[in-house]
């Protein structure tokens, strides 16, 4: 058996001095504040300050890539939140909206490489939508705040000390 004691990373849930964007889909909003005030609940107990906590609001789901890799880009954050909610219904509308959405958020943190926590429910029914909204099912944006944290603490640390957005290279000359 190995003997070998790797050395264990990851962030901790302090969110003292981290900077966060979220955004929020007005779309279902009955159900998306529901998350946006858990999100926000997980953050200020984590030790958030308020100046450091930006909400902003889009018309749906399909709008929360573009907005996210936005806010990225600013150079501002630590960590992004995505709060959607997207419920079926008789059309392929809902189908359309889930993938290009979830594929858009992954592509918006995998082209800036600031953390985009996924807090989109897709859901059959408004019911369902209401359990992981505080009800039986916990309240996912709960758990997207703590993801948020975990994660901006995390790539603190991996960037190493001190450098809050990765730095530029220089252009060569030739
Ligand atoms: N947006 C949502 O956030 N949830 C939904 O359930 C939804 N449905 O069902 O249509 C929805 N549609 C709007 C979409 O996200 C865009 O805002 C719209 O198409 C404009 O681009």
């Amino acid at each position: 058996m190995a003997k070998i004691e790797a050395t264990q990373v990851s962030g901790e849930l302090s969110a003292a001095g981290l900077r966060f964007g979220v955004a929020v889909s007005r779309f279902n909003s009955f159900i998306t504040e529901r998350l946006l005030t858990a999100a926000l609940d997980a953050l200020e107990r984590a030790g958030a300050a308020s100046k450091d906590v930006d909400v902003v609001r889009v018309p749906g789901a399909f709008e929360l890539p573009l907005t996210s890799k936005k806010l990225a880009l600013t150079g501002k954050y630590d960590a992004l939140i995505a709060i959607g909610c997207v419920i079926r219904g008789e059309t392929a509308h809902y189908d359309y909206v889930c993938s290009e959405t979830s594929r858009g958020l992954q592509l918006a943190q995998m082209d800036t490489g600031v953390p985009v926590i996924f807090c989109v429910l897709t859901v059959d029914t408004l019911e369902q939508a209401i359990d992981r909204a505080g009800l039986k099912g916990g309240n996912k944006g709960f758990e997207a705040g703590l993801a948020a944290i975990e994660m901006g603490r995390l790539w603190k640390k991996l960037r190493g000390p001190g450098s809050s957005t990765p730095s530029k290279k220089k252009a060569r000359r030739s």
